[in-house]
């Protein structure tokens, strides 16, 4: 297998995707209404983590681009849980690319305690022999679900998900700890909002003299 050939054009999703998504911020931005999204990060999945995946799922390789949806990642981090529903509708108007699932562990969180809501796109990849359609995967979280699923993440990496029985309990209450900040954080949303707003607005003046 030619993982730099196959991996190619999950590279270059990944880079204009990004560029896209951050567009969508610098909008919100020059209009100075409040801005759902608070920063996009991208990555293709490293050989080894797909290698692995494909073992866990019995996935042949030769199958890896139909059935390997997150080989291209895109991350989109919001400050408040409504405005998950907002970049979602906002990615559902979109024409650059398909959607073609939409998993929920928001409304249904994981076993782990995961918060996240993902969507699964068909992305077109202009290709010097033509376009090539290919499968990435957006996940959209607030930063306290961010917060919490980067640790945890570490942690699973360490442990292999055979986490010992205190981190376990750590982890089930760390993840109730960022739901109940979600929850406290949208409570005060408009103040909040009204605020940044303000410091918005004064910084542009500030730097327009
Ligand atoms: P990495 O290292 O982030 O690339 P499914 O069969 O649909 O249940 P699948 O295909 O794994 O399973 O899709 P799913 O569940 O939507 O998960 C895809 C990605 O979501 C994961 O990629 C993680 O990034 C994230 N994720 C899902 N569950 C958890 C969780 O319990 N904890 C954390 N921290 N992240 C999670 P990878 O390949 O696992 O990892």
């Amino acid at each position: 297998m030619d993982w730099e050939e196959f991996l190619t054009p999950y590279k270059q999703a990944v880079d204009e995707l990004k560029v896209k998504l951050k567009g969508m911020r610098t909008q919100f931005e020059k209009e100075h209404t409040h801005c759902p999204i608070e920063f996009v990060t991208g990555r293709v999945k490293p050989v080894a983590s797909i290698i692995e995946k494909a073992n866990i799922k019995g996935i042949p390789l030769d199958r890896l681009e139909a059935e390997m949806q997150d080989i291209a990642g895109l991350r989109m981090m919001c400050q408040f849980v409504d405005d998950i529903k907002l970049v979602v509708g906002l990615l559902r108007r979109r024409n650059d690319f398909r959607i073609v699932e939409e998993k929920d562990y928001i409304s249904n969180k994981k076993p782990s305690g995961y918060r996240s809501y993902h969507v699964i796109i068909e992305y077109p990849v202009q290709t010097i022999r033509g376009e090539k359609k290919i499968l990435a995967e957006i996940q959209i979280r607030t930063l306290a679900m961010n917060f919490w699923a980067t640790i945890e993440h570490s942690l699973n990496y360490k442990y292999k998900g055979r986490f010992p029985e205190e981190i376990n309990l750590r982890l089930k209450r760390a993840a109730e700890a960022a739901f109940r900040l979600d929850e406290e954080m949208s409570e005060i949303r408009e103040e909040i909002q009204e605020a940044q707003m303000y410091f918005s607005k004064n910084k542009e003046r500030a730097e327009r003299k």
